[in-house]
């Protein structure tokens, strides 16, 4: 790592060999047990974090619930002046940034680059945002009365996120939270923790600079239980999880139990419908970004190609023989395709899952096996792998977050693939390849696609931040990122207000005293 200017990358983050991982700006304290971050690149300790204790917590939640107090009343395009100046520091810090996402999460640099470039594009949409707060207005049915609504700031927002973005996510959560007054209390993965320090340390150098309370970000840090304090919390009214769902229906309930709102953002099962009009090269390259890019470890990531059967076999051809291109190593080094999965555990239920498919009838047509030797000392590199496969298969209706591409063939019309498509629990991301308009119209009509994301012609991972972001059904309802998602963030309040001398009262109710 070293010869990729690590050492330079984590001095100018602020990193250092012990970190306090409980953080609110400026005066962080961590009292908690120690957390080590060892790289899925080379397998080398990064550094630790010293994690946040019950009692570390709840000082974080009172220098947060104080500092809304301050940043409530901000103006919005105030508020929006802090993050232009978030993504201006983001933009100094793009390189430096970008490499720890890579080392630490083992993504490739371009997509750790990839990553902190998303950050920025938010915190520029957040600017523009924070003038666009809009509310409605309405005609009263009363004479002399005038209706209308508007968006006030919601309190503490608790932020829970993935190690697969481990930068990102957060950032989609927070430049829209902190344009629309919120404060943010975040819970990295703790696969990821120095990313999240990294983040931290960025924002608040900004806060600093600009004499605000350091309790508008916040830091915690350690495994699901300070998470735990953070759901079950009735001062934050509002948490953002992404993760498994498997995580999300327990984060669910226990925000539900106190009647709190929730933000999911959950596992995929991801598909590409391939019709007999698809572009082969457009396909192949879609398919193959989809199916191995982030090693398979995107919640967008493409699971399934669908495809019709008189397509079948030259999908297949091209597949196996693009798969044999593929260069496997340190996603540091640019010249590699695929780097780690995140950790032994990762590879172990890679490995489970092409038993799985195989005991379940599967045809293996790439193999997969985990990789020995040079450079991929850390036993986290594996081979990507292809399957043919059935829908109906357990493991095929199930999320594996490794690079495995289930084929699964259609024939007839296209309505069969559309079934195939939505035949699973999962809502997330889909995609269909065709030059056909009616079949492209079908899949995005309301018989079409069930997901939160349906693409024409490009793949099903890699979504711009100006669209809402998020999915149906295991996927878990919520949206993130771009389109109307700030209003999440805040809460509405419709206004009456009577400018005349009398009461009529609504519904045409009489009530003479
Ligand atoms: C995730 O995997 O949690 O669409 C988010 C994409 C990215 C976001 C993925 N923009 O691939």
């Amino acid at each position: 790592a070293s010869a990729f200017g690590m050492k330079e990358a984590l001095a100018q983050l602020g990193v250092k060999d012990l970190n306090l991982g409980t953080s609110t700006g400026t005066s962080g304290f961590g009292s908690g047990e120690i957390l080590k971050s060892y790289s899925p690149v080379d397998g080398q300790l990064i550094a630790s974090v010293q994690t946040t204790s019950a009692a570390d917590y709840e000082k974080v939640m009172q220098k947060a619930t104080e500092a809304f107090q301050t940043f409530r009343i901000m103006p919005a395009p105030q508020r929006g002046e802090i993050v232009r100046q978030f993504g201006e520091k983001l933009r100094k810090n793009k390189e430096a940034l970008g490499k720890l996402v890579s080392y630490e999460m083992g993504k490739s640099l371009q997509e750790g680059y990839g990553e902190v470039q998303e950050m920025i594009d938010i915190c520029d949409f957040a600017v523009g945002l924070s003038r666009q707060l809009h509310g409605l207005t309405m005609h009263s049915e009363r004479p002399g009365h005038r209706m209308y609504e508007q968006y006030h700031s919601l309190g503490v927002v608790g932020i829970i996120s993935a190690f697969n973005f481990p930068v990102a996510v957060w950032a989609w959560n927070t430049a829209l939270a902190w344009i629309c007054g919120d404060v943010c209390v975040w819970k990295p993965s703790e696969k990821t923790p120095l990313c999240g320090i990294a983040c931290q340390n960025i924002i608040a150098e900004v806060i600093r600079e600009n004499n605000l309370p350091e309790g508008i970000s916040c830091l915690i840090n350690g495994d699901y239980k300070i998470g735990e304090l953070l759901t079950q919390d009735t001062r934050v009214p509002l948490i953002s999880a992404t993760g498994s769902t498997r995580m999300g229906k327990i984060v669910a309930q226990t925000v539900a139990s106190r009647l709190g709102k929730s933000l999911l953002e959950l596992g995929g099962n991801n598909a590409i419908i391939v019709t007999p009009d698809a572009d082969i090269k457009m396909t192949v390259i879609g398919a193959v970004f989809g199916a191995v890019g982030t090693a398979g470890q995107r919640c967008t990531s493409t699971r399934r190609l669908i495809i019709h059967e008189s397509m079948y076999d030259t999908v297949k051809d091209a597949l196996v023989s693009a798969y044999k291109q593929l260069r496997i190593g340190n996603p540091l080094d640019e010249k590699n395709h695929v780097g780690p999965l995140i950790d032994v555990q990762a590879v172990a239920m890679y490995t489970n899952a092409l038993a799985k498919a195989v005991e379940e009838g599967g045809k293996i047509l790439v193999e997969g096996k985990i990789l020995v030797g040079e450079g991929y000392e850390s036993g986290c590199y594996v081979q990507p792998a292809i399957v043919e496969a059935d829908n109906s298969f357990e493991i095929v209706q199930h999320e594996t977050f490794a690079p495995i591409l289930y084929l699964l063939k259609y024939t007839g019309e296209v309505t069969n693939a559309i079934a195939i498509q939505n035949g699973v629990a999962q809502g997330l991301s889909s995609a269909i390849m065709t030059n056909n308009l009616r079949e492209a119209e079908l899949f995005l009509s309301v018989a079409g696609s069930d997901c939160g994301i349906a693409n024409v012609n490009i793949g099903t991972s890699g979504a711009e931040i100006g669209g809402a972001f998020g999915g149906e059904k295991e996927t878990g309802g919520g949206r993130e990122s771009g389109s109307d998602a700030w209003k999440v963030y805040m809460r509405r309040q419709t206004n009456t207000i009577n400018y005349t001398t009398s009461l009529p009262l609504a519904q045409g109710i009489k009530f003479d005293l």
